[in-house]
């Protein structure tokens, strides 16, 4: 409904509504911004005259970039708000929920104002060491306290069943898994690129591996994901011991592959190489290339940390835990390989690659697509070895 959404104005009056937030922050000397510049829904960052805020984050019932004409359900706040409910029990590195009002599909959330946005630290050349490696363990924790090693197969089935988000998820089966392959009026590349794009698209192995791809994100509910890891999706504040990180933005969660996580974070650390290495910056480069085996290994080495914690360790050996992390590998690469495709030529772009001139965006992109189908053909023998070595050697190449 229109007339439900937010505005600036209208925000203190919505807090004075609601006891739970009006505790927090006083409506009375409330200063307002919305700030949302992701690709769905309004933000508000809400500050009292007392040191108190909080943000409000409302779903608008469309896409929020392209507009009234691509009509979206509210109901993924819904989703959001269950899904950092979920997560937020298991990892500390999760933007804390405060309080979600299902009539208006607005999320209170604690401020993280004085963090910044992942991707933009890496645009600005800032740090990342640990980040990949925090969010490494993030994953393990919310796929292995969320799967059915944890919660039992009864208790499993009903929390899938309950998480399903057939529109999101359908947003990410067109955008991620179908249009970068098969070609969509969305789809664009600057004009250097484009024979390269038209090369990748007559691959019928490229094409073939997405959907294979697309299959395993369609039938695969191994726990309940994040859904939409990219470095845009993380907040980040301070450095080494100080290193606070939130993951936010949980909207198109559902019960899916874990390594799609994985690999949405892989190919977005890739995008921050790619783009650090078009700018002469190669060391900076591999060190960013390098975050990809370092949190599959704090990634892993955390999932037999919780490994003891099974339900039933009477019906899994440990060889079953060994069996599922060399799926999720391989799913991490391959979902890598499709996040690589579809963030430098569909619709939802990344400003890693599009803030470049043309000269480095050319090196830049076509790295991207070329390690995106290495990615995804190559999955299932693909070790970081292959994968890193061409891209390690300090040469002047993008990647
Ligand atoms: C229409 S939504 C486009 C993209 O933005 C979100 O962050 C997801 O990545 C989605 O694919
Ligand atoms: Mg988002």
């Amino acid at each position: 409904m229109a007339d439900a959404v937010l505005t600036v104005d209208e925000v203190p009056r919505y807090i004075a509504g609601r006891a739970v937030l009006r505790e927090l922050v006083d409506p009375g000397t409330l200063t307002v911004s919305e700030i949302g510049d992701g690709n769905l829904n309004l933000v508000f960052v809400c500050a009292d005259g007392a040191g108190g805020s909080l943000v409000l984050k409302q779903a608008l019932p469309y896409v929020r970039l392209v507009g009234p004409d691509w009509p979206m359900t509210e109901e993924r706040a819904t989703r959001e708000a269950a899904a950092l409910r979920a997560h937020s029990a298991l990892s500390d590195n999760v933007c804390r929920l405060i309080d979600f009002d299902p009539e208006r599909y607005v999320l209170a959330l604690e401020d993280l104002s004085d963090h910044e946005v992942f991707r933009t630290r890496l645009n600005a050349e800032g740090p990342h060491e640990g980040v990949a490696e925090r969010l490494g363990e993030y994953v393990a924790d919310v796929a292995f306290g969320t799967s059915f090693l944890a919660l039992g197969e009864e208790e499993f089935r009903l929390r899938a069943a309950a998480a399903a988000n057939p529109e999101l998820c359908a947003i990410t089966e067109d955008l991620i898994f179908t249009e970068p392959y098969l070609g969509a009026q969305r789809n664009s590349v600057r004009p250097a690129v484009e024979p390269v794009l038209a090369g990748l698209q007559a691959d019928s192995d490229w094409v073939e591996a997405a959907m294979a791809m697309k299959h395993r994100f369609l039938t695969a509910g191994e726990s309940l994901i994040h859904g939409d890891l990219h470095t845009g999706s993380v907040f980040v504040r301070g450095s080494g011991t100080q290193l606070s990180v939130k993951t936010f933005d949980a909207e198109f969660a559902c019960y899916g592959p874990v390594g799609f996580d994985l690999g949405m974070m892989w190919a977005n650390m890739f995008f921050a190489g790619a783009r650090a290495a078009a700018l002469g910056r190669q060391a900076r480069a591999e060190g960013l290339y390098r975050t990809v085996e370092s949190s599959w290994d704090t990634f892993a080495a955390r999932m037999w940390q919780l490994w003891p914690r099974r339900r039933s360790p009477e019906k899994y050996p440990d060889s079953f835990l060994s069996g599922w992390l060399r799926v999720i590998l391989q799913d991490g690469f391959g979902f890598a390989g499709c996040e690589a495709a579809r963030r430098t030529i569909g619709l939802a772009k990344v400003s890693d690659l599009e803030s470049l001139d043309d000269d480095a965006y050319t090196a830049a992109a076509t790295a991207m697509l070329q390690l995106g189908r290495a990615l995804l053909v190559d999955r299932m023998t693909m070790t970081f070895d292959r994968l890193l070595h061409p891209h390690l050697s300090g040469a002047s190449a993008a990647l």
